[in-house]
């Protein structure tokens, strides 16, 4: 390039700049990605670690004061934001026996995995959610809930929130001012009443929908201020356990094992419409073949150890340990105990399907790479 040549283009490129344009050329490198960003870094977070960080806060962070008592995953890749990935939220909360949290509805889909402690509830849109271990509560986008404690022991839950996914479409909002039916004017909520009257039956989604190949014609399908989402908000362990059980002389998945997915009784579809959820069980001595998928994971250790490969580091995990895995990334899992393993796990793959943006490689058993596009 001649020097006059030079010269015009840093004057382009100033005179842009003063007008906030960027020279695309400048920026094309950063732009036409061949493979997703390397931001989001494997991780595993140690029960060991985390229990006893959560019981002291349990003793010295009053409920008044944080209202969720919640210590959030913070992934070592994404400069302190605090997100379990770039797509999910994810942190362990725990409650006393007594205390209960507000309620509040937010534009954001919860999700709650039930850690230990009994006598635990979620109120959510009028239906008390009774908690055991391992079972699932949802409270999708635009539903009330709030929670509390009424047993003896602590109580401990890991949630999953697509935090990450409406606050990059800018689309957060929260309500504080439930008005609920009875007023209860000396719960010092500020605005509204601080906790929902329940007005519906005991085991009310258990009842409606818990029952696989089978919807009840009667029962409104929509709940919640925005509806895009299951009908059903629980979703017990015991069940989702022996439906796994069922299958376990079964090849099942040469990527997963035997693994099921929650769904949405009404449609078959994700149960909320960022986040897949998903329990898998790992037989003894399993190790599956790998595969990359373009979802973000994180894993729950319910049951058993073992490791999770992730692009040739081993990423071990045992009994309540928590792990993220990264889109993109080759992994398999490896039962390294003669029990079963049980992993339960929420992805981003409803979002990334719904925009068409699903894909996948797998490795073959003789090591040839298959494209998967869905
Ligand atoms: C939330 O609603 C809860 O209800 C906990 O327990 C943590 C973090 C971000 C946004 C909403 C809860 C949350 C949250």
């Amino acid at each position: 390039m001649t020097v006059k040549t030079l010269d015009k283009r840093e004057a382009l490129h100033q005179e842009a700049k003063s007008l906030h344009l960027l020279e695309f050329w400048k920026e094309r490198a950063d732009i036409e990605l061949v493979e997703p960003r390397d931001i989001v870094e494997p991780h595993c977070w140690k029960w060991r670690d985390v229990e006893p960080r959560l019981r002291a806060a349990a003793d010295i962070v009053p409920i008044e004061e944080c209202e969720r008592r919640a210590l959030l995953f913070c992934n070592p890749g994404l400069g302190g934001k605090p997100y379990v990935t770039n797509t999910l939220f994810a942190a362990f909360s725990l409650y006393n026996p007594g205390e209960q949290a507000p309620v509040h509805r937010h534009t954001p889909s919860a999700s709650r995995f039930i850690v230990e402690g009994s006598g635990g509830y979620t109120v959510v849109e009028g239906e008390k959610c009774v908690m055991h271990r391992g079972d699932l509560i949802i409270t999708p986008a635009g539903t009330w809930h709030d929670h509390g404690n009424e047993g003896d022991e602590q109580l401990i839950w890991m949630d999953v929130l697509d935090v990450p996914i409406i606050e990059s479409l800018n689309v957060t909002h929260f309500e504080f001012d439930y008005q609920g039916s009875s007023s209860d004017a000396s719960s010092g909520h500020p605005m509204g009443t601080a906790y929902q009257d329940v007005s519906l039956p005991p085991d009310h989604s258990q009842r409606l929908y818990g029952t696989g190949g089978l919807m009840p014609l009667f029962a409104p399908e929509k709940r919640g201020a925005i509806g895009h989402h299951s009908p059903m908000f629980v979703y017990r362990w015991e069940k989702t356990r022996a439906a796994l059980e069922r299958l376990a002389d079964y090849q099942g998945s040469p990527y997963d094992g035997v693994i099921m997915e929650y769904v949405n009784p009404a449609t078959g579809q994700s149960v909320m419409p960022a986040m897949s959820f998903r329990s898998q069980m790992l037989r003894p001595g399993e190790q599956t073949l790998s595969h990359r998928h373009m979802s973000n994971a994180v894993y729950f250790c319910l049951e058993g150890s073992g490791y999770t490969e992730i692009d040739g580091t081993r990423v071990e995990w045992g009994r309540n340990d928590v792990f993220a895995l990264p889109t993109w990334k080759w992994h398999r899992h490896v039962n390294t105990t003669n029990e079963n393993a049980f992993l339960y796990s929420v992805t981003d793959e409803a979002a990334i399907r719904k925009l068409g943006l699903f894909r996948e490689e797998r490795k073959t058993e003789s090591g040839d790479i298959e494209l998967v596009i869905y």
